[in-house]
């Protein structure tokens, strides 16, 4: 009896042990600040309803000013996705808090702006349906005033309702949008959506001894004031859950009273509340008394000591690679039990089998998620080396492969070692790769035009996120049609970026062409790799430049083509073609004259500007997504295609007429593709 009592102490006391280690990790993420946005922060944030992140902001709506009926009647959210205890159970503390944000409210001449956009306390991240209009993202018209919302925020109004004041009022609201209380901004010289933009700059306090909650604004730009515009008295505990979420949610009305609710900076400090397992474990502990305590203390040495032997006898680093998993931290790739993964995919099953890449067998899995019993279908990969070198290098390659975070890219879900076998689960792409679709007989008639141009819209701004918008370059060195995955409405996603230097620090996948089976890259590879073995945003650029050519012709890149008895490769081949004025030849005949003439001559130009034999000379990135946007114009190709050299020359001399590349002429903006991108 009393035995049963320590083992069940123990467990508590084990599971008591591990959460304070994990406390110290947590509490230095109490705090955080965006100084601006971007799409990899989706790693820290869950976007919902018409919200995007768009030119370095939140977009809580719709960001758009040329489609009225699209930016109407809609209604958006965006939360920080780790929660945060606000109160405590065992006694009266609360969490202090401090916000700051920079907003902008942007209305056109022609609208009268509307709705508004709030800050907002939930207890969840979601956000509930036809929440538009009035309803501020924040509720709908079954749930508006229901104590169960458990919200509390502070709007920022532009549409006058019949319970509001005016039409350019702050108000803190809880569990509705009628709220408890009102200020005008008029007499502060505050507009919150002027004729022109305005960002304004806000604070918000909250005491947790003192329960007082304070807003101040003011034009960006302006110092804080000394008097808060809102401060009023709310006991958080009353109204929100325990542990609550913090973020902003916005609506527009019908037209005009419609707007853009954008956030251009965020940052959150939280008060740390004491563990409250720590009294409660201390309780138990005292109730049970000394025999128990004495077992207790018997049995957690034993095992201490089996763990030790454990250890010593298997010292190398494998195990010591899980003991500093990190998978519980939001940035990090969640770690997976190996049986779960066996189960997913039938013991990896032949009828599961999916492919083979240069770095070993795909499956597809079924994982069952626990939480709400329903099964999501997963791609697996096996690895083929057994053993890998230098942990620490693995796992932090894979965080970068974790975060980043775009519309094209096959998202990493997480990883699974055991006995020496590697494992890396995938989203599934049910649609297979693009090679796939571009040869075989039965599905080459899914890939009409202008899904190929999508395609190659998508493989650009992929290559453009990788290569200019996340915080470190991201080389793919391994960009190929099998490499392209479809989802199932033929968006196309870039799997396996970065995973050479992952596995294998220092060494990179050019070392490896000489072995047998990934003589496949044949062709994707850029000239100059075979002398520097080094991948570059340069040979990335290659790479995708071979991929333009084989998707616009329907040709492999590694292998030839006879022609008049001659034989070319596919790059030599269009080369030619375009010295003799003819290029559209090139087009996939496949095709007939489905396609549009002026696109693939861009295209098939653009595959030759990729595959220029110097680098320097190659479009970068963000070159290639507006020239394939239309935004820039097609490259000057030379009718003869220039001649491979090594060593390489430095940077071409400027009197070049064909270097029409540098990135100096182009606008900062982002990947503009606008025209073909479907979100
Ligand atoms: C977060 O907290 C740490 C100390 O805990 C502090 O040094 C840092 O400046 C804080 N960051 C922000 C954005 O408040
Ligand atoms: C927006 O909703 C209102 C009713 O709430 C409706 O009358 C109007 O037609 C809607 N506008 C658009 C563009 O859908
Ligand atoms: C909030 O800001 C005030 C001063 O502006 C500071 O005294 C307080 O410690 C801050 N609280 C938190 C939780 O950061
Ligand atoms: C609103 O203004 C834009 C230009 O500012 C104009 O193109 C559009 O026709 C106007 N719409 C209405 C309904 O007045
Ligand atoms: C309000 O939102 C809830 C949760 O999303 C939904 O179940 C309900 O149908 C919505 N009510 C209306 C009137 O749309
Ligand atoms: C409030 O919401 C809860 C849970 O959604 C629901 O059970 C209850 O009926 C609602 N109350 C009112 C007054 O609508
Ligand atoms: C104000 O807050 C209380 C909850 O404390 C709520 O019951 C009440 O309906 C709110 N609204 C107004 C307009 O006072
Ligand atoms: C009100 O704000 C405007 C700028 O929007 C400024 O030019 C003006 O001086 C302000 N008036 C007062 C009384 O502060
Ligand atoms: C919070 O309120 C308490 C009690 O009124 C006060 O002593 C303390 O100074 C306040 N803290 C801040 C940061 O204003
Ligand atoms: C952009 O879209 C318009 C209309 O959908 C179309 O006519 C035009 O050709 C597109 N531009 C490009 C570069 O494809
Ligand atoms: C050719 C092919 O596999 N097409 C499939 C693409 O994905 C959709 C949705 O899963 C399927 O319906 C198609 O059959």
């Amino acid at each position: 009896m009393s035995i049963n009592v320590a083992i069940i102490i123990l467990l508590i006391t084990l599971l008591h042990v591990v959460e304070i280690q994990a406390a110290p990790l947590f509490s230095g993420r109490n705090n955080f600040s965006f100084d601006a946005f971007e799409v990899a922060d989706d790693s820290f944030l869950k976007r919902q309803g018409d919200s995007s992140i768009n030119s370095g902001a939140l977009q809580l709506t719709t960001d758009t000013t040329s489609d009225h009926d699209a930016i109407s009647n809609r209604s958006g959210r965006v939360m920080y996705l780790k929660p945060f205890k606000l109160w405590s159970s065992s006694d009266d503390n609360q969490a202090s808090f401090n916000s700051s944000f920079l907003i902008n409210i942007n209305r056109q001449p022609n609208w009268t702006a509307g709705e508004g956009l709030a800050f907002v306390i939930a207890p969840d991240i979601s956000i509930p349906a036809a929440s538009f209009g009035q309803w501020l993202g924040l509720t709908n018209a079954s749930t508006n005033g229901n104590q169960s919302n458990q919200i509390v925020a502070i709007e920022f109004d532009t549409e006058k309702q019949d319970y509001d004041p005016d039409d350019n009022h702050i108000g803190l609201n809880i569990n509705s949008v009628i709220s408890n209380k009102t200020v005008s901004l008029g007499p502060h010289n505050i507009t919150l959506s002027p004729e022109g933009s305005t960002n304004h700059k806000v604070w918000l306090h909250y005491n947790g001894s003192s329960k007082l909650m304070e807003v101040y604004m003011v034009r960006d730009g302006e110092p804080k004031p000394q008097k808060p515009l809102l401060s009023e008295t709310i006991n958080l505990k009353d109204h929100v859950n325990q542990q609550s979420y913090f973020g902003f949610a916005a609506s527009t009305g019908n037209f005009p009273a419609i707007e853009l609710n954008c956030v251009l900076k965020w940052s959150l400090e939280v008060d740390v509340l004491k563990e409250e397992s720590d009294s409660i474990s201390l309780k138990i502990g005292l109730g049970v008394g000394v025999p128990a305590g004495v077992i207790l203390l018997v049995l957690c040495g034993v095992l201490y000591v089996k763990k030790r032997i454990r250890r010593s006898e298997d010292e190398d680093v494998e195990s010591n690679f899980f003991d500093k998993s990190l998978s519980w931290l939001p940035e990090m790739p969640k770690e997976f039990k190996y049986n779960d993964i066996k189960k997913a995919t039938n013991n990896f099953h032949e009828s599961m089998r999916l492919g083979e890449g240069g770095f070993g067998i795909v499956y597809k899995g079924i994982l069952n998620i626990k939480d709400d019993n329903t099964a999501t279908e997963i791609a697996v990969k096996q690895f083929s080396r057994d053993k890998i070198k230098g942990k620490d290098d693995f796992l932090a390659e894979l965080t970068i492969i974790y975060r980043l975070r775009h519309r094209n890219l096959v998202r990493l879900i997480g990883w699974c070692y055991d006995k020496g076998k590697l494992l890396l689960l995938y989203d599934f792409m049910p649609n297979g790769s693009l090679d796939k679709h571009l040869y075989e007989a039965s599905n080459h008639n899914t890939l009409n035009w202008e899904r190929r141009y999508k395609i190659l819209a998508d493989v650009a701004s992929a290559l453009h996120y990788l290569h200019n918008e996340y915080d470190q370059k991201v080389v793919h060195r391994d960009l190929k049609a099998s490499n392209i995955l479809l989802d199932s409405d033929y968006n196309a996603r870039l799997s396996d970026f970065g995973l050479a230097r992952a596995l294998d620090n220092g060494r990179n996948s050019y070392a490896e062409l000489g072995l047998p089976g990934v003589a496949g890259t044949m062709g994707y590879v850029a000239p100059e790799c075979f002398h520097t073995g080094k991948a570059t945003p340069e040979s990335d650029v290659f790479g995708f430049g071979a991929v333009v050519l084989e998707v616009v012709c329907g040709r492999s890149p590694a292998t030839g083509i006879d022609h008049d008895q001659r034989f070319f490769s596919l790059v030599d081949w269009v080369w030619m073609l375009h010295r003799d004025g003819k290029i559209q030849e090139a087009v996939d005949e496949r095709l007939g004259n489905e396609y549009v003439v002026d696109g693939a001559e861009r295209l098939l130009l653009l595959g030759l500007a990729c595959s220029h034999p110097i680098p320097s000379e190659r479009p970068q990135a963000q070159a290639i997504c507006q020239i394939i946007g239309g935004t820039m114009s097609v490259p000057r190709v030379p009718p003869f295609k220039p001649l491979f050299t090594w060593p390489l020359m430095d940077a071409p001399s400027s009197s070049t007429t064909e270097s029409t590349f540098s990135t100096s002429t182009l606008s900062s903006k982002g990947c503009s593709v606008t025209n073909m991108s479907s979100e």
